[in-house]
């Protein structure tokens, strides 16, 4: 049985004040059978980490570098991710991929360092409006899973989210059967490639989940949880997205 896990990504979003947001979701915590992750911006990882205390919420990281150490001006390491608290990463958002270059090699290198840091990867893929009007969704995820992944991949280190380019932050989602047919898909290819374990991985959807839409969407076969961005951003819509896992 795969424990659901609402993740929340706050992408270049928060400072100080926004902190204060996370004590709301503390007691949601404690008291749900729900796993619950905050990327924060690497700015605020050791305060959230410090603030969380014993509540059982983790604090990950937005990426990181596939060195441990080194000259790479801006960059952070896995290593250094840990340190300031984070027990997850998130890796290969399309936003890294579209504003920074990174292709699967890319993502498959950081998941190995984050890996050997101690961090669990949440990788993500997802097909552009193109690829999908193209009729090449699922050749295209087959790709990313097979490019992305290391082979050392287990159910304990990693985390795959699926989010379609085209639904990020636009508030479009794909229907119920398209999310369906994409997360069986992947379910269907790990159990191909990886011989033990591929059923444990938990699978996330992200793209524009919100209080509204949370439900239905969890309700798809193979979708154990969300990967959520501006929605989670306020802990009354965050919170109430985590109610309806
Ligand atoms: C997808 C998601 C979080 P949003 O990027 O990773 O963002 O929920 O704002 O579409």
């Amino acid at each position: 049985m795969r424990r659901k896990l609402a993740a929340g990504n706050w992408k270049m979003n928060g400072g100080s004040v926004e902190l204060g947001e996370i004590r709301t979701l503390m007691g949601r915590a404690a008291t749900r059978q729900t796993d619950m992750l905050i990327c924060p911006p690497a700015t605020l990882i050791d305060r959230m980490r410090a603030l969380l205390g014993d509540a059982p919420m983790a604090v990950g990281g937005q990426d990181c570098h596939t060195a441990t150490s080194g000259a790479h001006t801006g960059d952070i390491s896995a290593a250094m991710l840990v340190d300031a608290g984070a027990s997850h990463v998130i890796i290969g958002h399309s936003e890294r991929r579209q504003d920074h270059g990174e292709t699967d090699a890319t993502v498959r290198a950081k998941t190995t360092a984050a890996w050997n840091a101690g961090l669990i990867a949440v990788i993500c893929i997802g097909e552009t409006l193109q690829e999908r009007e193209n009729g090449q969704t699922l050749d295209v995820i087959g790709a990313q899973l097979s490019g992305s992944i290391p082979d050392e991949m287990t159910p304990a280190t990693t985390v795959i989210a699926y989010e379609p380019v085209w639904a990020i932050g636009t508030g479009l989602t794909p229907s119920l059967e398209q999310i369906a047919e994409v997360h069986d898909f992947i379910r269907d290819q790990l159990g191909a490639r990886f011989a033990d374990g591929a059923d444990g991985v938990r699978l996330l959807y992200g793209g524009s989940v919100k209080p509204s839409n949370a439900a239905d969407i969890f309700a798809v076969s193979n979708v154990d949880g969300a990967l959520v961005g501006g929605a989670s951003l306020k802990a009354a819509d965050f919170g109430a997205i985590i109610d309806a896992l």
